[in-house]
């Protein structure tokens, strides 16, 4: 297994403990109780969230590299959400909702929590939301808009494995993207194929119903749902100057150029990339 270790657990914080232990230190933490008076805790659910936004067509998700021609953000499918449920009743485990935006989709949501008073100034028009079945996994990888995270988990556990930005150099990292390689297999690492991963120190969260994780910016996360669940994410974009940078550089640039690559060059672009996240890395720790 990849060295890791628990991520801090608090039951809540003030806005002077957050800033000062873990926001200016960029280090993760787990608060229990911060979603305590919020009628989501009570009320979120496969169920709430099938009768109020049933249905809506979302599209979704899986876990599998996009090959040739296709861009790296096309859904794999798109359905009513009442019928994806359904589905992850019946045992789906690769189809994920992934960055469905509440606010402009399904604002009655927005009523059922508040934005915390902890220092950050929550970017108040991108509440997003996330559901998986068991089973189902999220590619490691970092958010492009270096935003700090707040994950605000509901349902059953999942696991999240996070590394700092300071790791990057170990994490296989696919050039023009924001993920590591797909082959990678974090739960049962290959070291002889990936020796670099010898070299991971990690640290893992186990959500809970409730649970909100702080995920500080430019951090990596690879996440398996161990049961049903859906979170949401509320996001505060940068300020720093360096993350600012690489926030725009990524969503002006980066993201540009490999959606063109990708469609004029196809799949030599992507074997050319894969080879290089693989080579690149193992060159650091020959
Ligand atoms: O919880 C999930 O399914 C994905 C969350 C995530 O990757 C993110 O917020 O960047």
């Amino acid at each position: 297994m990849i060295k890791q270790s628990p991520v801090q657990r608090v039951e809540t914080l003030t806005k002077t403990e957050f800033l000062e232990n873990y926001k200016h230190l960029e280090k993760p933490v787990v608060m229990e109780q911060l979603t305590e008076n919020w009628p989501a805790r009570e009320k979120w659910s496969i169920e709430y969230i099938k009768e109020i936004a049933g249905h809506k067509m979302v599209p979704l998700y899986d876990s599998k590299p996009s090959l040739d021609y296709r861009h790296q953000y096309d859904p794999a499918s798109k359905m009513e959400l009442k019928s994806y449920f359904e589905m992850l009743e019946q045992g789906e485990n690769d189809l994920r909702l992934f960055f469905y935006n509440i606010l402009a989709e399904v604002p009655e949501l927005v009523k059922d929590f508040s934005y915390p008073e902890i220092g950050l100034s929550f970017f108040k028009k991108l509440p997003v939301l996330f559901a998986g079945g068991k089973g189902a996994k999220v590619q490691m990888h970092f958010d492009i808009d270096y935003a700090d995270i707040f994950l605000c988990h509901f349902g059953g556990k999942k696991r999240v494995l996070l590394f700092p930005p300071e790791q990057s150099q170990f994490m296989y990292h696919v050039p023009f993207s924001f993920s590591s390689l797909f082959s990678v297999d974090y739960d049962k690492p290959d070291y002889e194929k990936y020796p670099a991963l010898r070299h991971l120190d990690g640290q893992i969260a186990e959500l809970n119903h409730g649970d909100v994780l702080y995920i500080p910016p430019g951090y990596w996360h690879y996440i398996v749902y161990d049961e049903i669940g859906l979170s949401m994410a509320l996001r505060a974009f940068p300020r720093k100057p360096g993350h600012f940078y690489k926030m725009m550089k990524n969503l002006v640039f980066v993201r540009t150029f490999e959606g063109l690559m990708r469609k004029f060059v196809g799949q030599r672009w992507n074997d050319r990339n894969a080879r290089l996240a693989v080579s690149r890395t193992n060159e650091r720790v020959q």
